[in-house]
């Protein structure tokens, strides 16, 4: 067991379902540290019974600390981690400034697991548009070996922290009692509208969030061939990722199959009947940690062999905070079985 775990970031929208995530997992461990910024330093939280102060996350808050599970900022993460790791913490970190550094493992359990014995200290979790895709398309590339997967993402506000669903209510409120809303979060005002740019432009007109479908994927699927064509756009949901997702795959591929292999893989529920108007939904999804996928269908215009489906998962959930502790679960078994 891990001595003494800290979660960095206790207080935001992803830090307090990881603190739901250690009760309702029972994740074991003996003491528990709480550290966040300068604004939280003194808020008490209650976790498995037990009340604790919020730290303040500043070198020295770690010497005690076995293992962390942070979710921060990219730019609070690039500061906090060397010192955290210098001295002596094993940090999974949810944020994207360590993913594609080639000495971080970035790990999705379901899909590679075995890629964490390499790690030095850190351990990515991916963005998470990215972890329900390849949940998903992890047990079609290993039966048909994908080459190409064209991902069409329509995702919560919580992407962007309770901020981002402050401004959806606000911004629809605005819209129904006939006012112009503000926009400080997103580009645009979310309420009654789709916004297709997620952070900024990448490459060739690709954005930060589409580049990290691309990127991210051939990473965790340890194969730098698969070619992804993303478009990323913002919804006015709350909590729930979906993806339109076409995968070609190298051998061919049925319906049968596809849905046979979702139905074997772990994490996944399939949700897989438009007759009876069954499908995947984001209000279903919310407060699950499973990716739920359906609307399985042949591409009927392709030429090669190809499944078109519907992918949604809770963002905040499998996408970030249940990522998160499956992978420090991971960890303790490693270090229960050394
Ligand atoms: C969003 N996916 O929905 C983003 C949030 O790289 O961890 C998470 C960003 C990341 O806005």
């Amino acid at each position: 067991m891990h001595d003494t775990l800290a979660v960095v970031g206790a207080t935001g929208a992803v830090g307090r379902i990881v603190l739901q995530q250690l009760e309702t997992r029972d994740f074991p461990y003996k003491r528990l540290k709480l550290l966040a910024s300068e604004r939280s330093v003194g808020q008490e939280v209650t976790v498995k019974g037990e009340t604790i102060k919020i730290e303040l996350l500043a070198p020295g808050a770690f010497k005690d600390v076995d293992l962390v599970i942070a979710s921060t900022p990219d730019e609070v993460s690039a500061e906090f981690v060397p010192y955290a790791v210098e001295e002596g913490a094993v940090v999974v970190d949810e944020s994207a400034f360590w993913r594609m550094d080639p000495s971080v493992p970035l790990i999705v359990p379901e899909v590679n697991p075995e890629a964490i014995a390499d790690h030095k200290g850190i351990i990515a979790s991916p963005n998470c548009s990215t972890t329900q895709m390849v949940v998903a398309l992890a047990p079609l590339h290993k039966a048909c070996k994908i080459k190409r997967v064209v991902v069409s993402t329509y995702q919560a506000t919580s992407g962007a922290g309770l901020a981002g669903n402050v401004e959806l209510m606000t911004s629809t409120q605005k819209v129904l009692d006939g006012e112009t809303p503000a926009s400080k979060t997103f580009q645009y005002p979310i309420g009654f509208n789709l916004i297709p740019q997620i952070g900024s432009e990448k490459f060739e007109g690709y954005t930060s969030e589409e580049m990290k479908l691309v990127y991210e994927t051939r990473k965790i699927m340890g194969d730098d061939n698969i070619q992804v064509c993303p478009t990323a756009v913002r919804v006015p949901v709350t909590i729930g990722h979906s993806e339109s997702i076409l995968v070609e795959t190298e051998q061919p591929i049925s319906v049968e199959q596809a849905r046979e292999l979702f139905g074997a893989a772990p994490g996944i529920t399939v949700v897989d009947d438009l007759q009876g108007q069954r499908y995947p939904m984001p209000r279903d999804c919310d407060g699950k940690d499973d990716v739920f996928v359906g609307r399985i269908r042949r591409d009927i215009s392709g030429q090669g062999n190809g499944i078109a489906f519907w992918c949604v998962s809770d963002n905040l959930r499998k996408g970030a905070a249940t990522n998160a502790v499956q992978i420090a679960e991971l960890l303790q078994q490693s270090v229960a079985t050394a």
